[in-house]
């Protein structure tokens, strides 16, 4: 995996002043594997200030901020673009087959997608216009929800937690705290008017789809149906929405780079004409192909640990394309902040002894957030 942060070359550590030409590499003798890129070279007249959202302007060269060191790019020629992430008919009246199925696909990927899972595709299609219009709306509107306090539960961000990394992503995101709904909705974006609306029905839905994939995962670990949902408390819902503009240079940049998620289960739902998804599975990338209607599933860290590790919270990552740019939503389904996680007792045996120890999700969440994104993976701290 990328190494710890302390290993990436800052490329905004380059003398200020001194521009880099987009597309050229420029031989550096303190800092060969940087490529040096264009910097400030933002459109629509803006300015560049250090965490300046990228969504509010055009972007024709990259600034140095978010180009990797070599050994931390992307290599888009070496991903595995033909791959198949298991699929899941959940309307299939065959629940054995679905509920080993998902089992199978837990323990091999650590993803997969589901395709009649009961969401509406009206209600898919308009909790995408809406993520876009939000994204469109001017600078100004957008600056009154900005704020890089990754502690507040209503925020427009950039990159990923841009007060700690070095290299920053070429994301922009709303992240909102979704449950209860009551508490939050009125805090959430009133622009554009149908924000709210939208996004609070998906909210519902998604919920209930996370609580029926919770039971099928628990049957398949040959737990009671409702083992998961129960462990895990009164849980918490957060939601990310992502856009990644179009870059002119995604061979040197993330959207978001290897990462894990460190709740228990997450629900995508992908830009289905934009790929950008990555997996890794087998030592390589696996680009995940948006399916039409689809959601794209995932084991977080919370599932791993739970399962005593017989189930994988894997690596992903999101790349960035210069033609096109991109959009999801991801809806993360949190356990209660003071529950008591770890392997499920019925798990533990002793063939197979606790892989984790136990703890409470407020230590992990501030353990992960007091971490950068593509450090090893936030569970092997947990370790017994
Ligand atoms: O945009 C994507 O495809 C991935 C998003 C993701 O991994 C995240 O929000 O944690």
């Amino acid at each position: 995996m990328s190494a710890s942060g302390s290993a990436i070359i800052a490329a905004d550590a380059l003398p200020p002043g001194e521009p880099y030409v987009a597309g050229q590499l420029a031989a550096s003798p303190q800092q060969p594997d940087t490529k040096r890129v264009v910097v400030g070279g933002v459109g629509g007249g803006g300015m560049a200030t250090e965490h300046q959202l990228l969504s509010t302007a055009v972007h024709e060269t990259m600034p140095g901020k978010y180009v990797r060191p070599v050994s931390q790019r992307p290599r888009l020629t070496e991903v595995v673009s033909d791959a198949c992430i298991p699929v899941v008919d959940l309307a299939s009246p065959d629940r054995a087959a679905v509920v080993s199925a998902i089992g199978d696909a837990c323990r091999t990927h650590g993803f997969f997608q589901v395709k009649n899972h009961g969401i509406d595709s009206t209600l898919l299609t308009a909790v995408m216009a809406v993520a876009r219009d939000f994204f469109r709306l001017p600078a100004e509107e957008k600056a009154k929800l900005y704020s890089d306090d990754p502690a507040r539960k209503i925020r427009l961000s950039t990159s990923f937690n841009v007060r700690k990394e070095t290299v920053h992503n070429w994301r922009d995101y709303l992240r909102l705290h979704c449950y209860p709904l009551d508490q939050f909705v009125p805090d959430w974006p009133s622009n554009p008017a149908s924000f709210k609306e939208i996004m609070s029905k998906y909210c519902v839905e998604v919920r209930e789809l996370g609580f029926r994939l919770y039971a099928a995962i628990s049957e398949s670990l040959g737990l009671e149906e409702g083992y998961i949902k129960k462990t895990m408390g009164e849980q918490e819902q957060h939601m990310a929405v992502n856009f990644y503009p179009q870059c002119p240079e995604p061979e040197l940049t993330y959207g978001l780079p290897a990462h894990t998620d460190p709740n228990a289960l997450t629900i995508l739902l992908m830009d289905d004409q934009v790929a950008g998804l990555q997996v890794l599975n087998g030592g390589k990338w696996i680009a995940v192909n948006p399916q039409p209607g689809a959601l794209v599933i995932n084991i977080g860290d919370q599932l791993q640990a739970l399962s005593n590790g017989k189930y994988r919270s894997v690596w992903h990552r999101a790349v960035v394309n210069s033609d096109r740019e991109r959009m999801s939503v991801a809806s993360f389904l949190c356990p209660c902040n003071s529950v008591e996680l770890g392997p499920a007792a019925k798990l533990v045996t002793e063939e197979s002894p606790a892989v984790y120890r136990n703890y409470t999700y407020d230590e992990y969440y501030n353990k992960f957030w007091s971490r950068n994104l593509d450090q090893e993976h936030c569970l092997e701290l947990f370790r017994t």
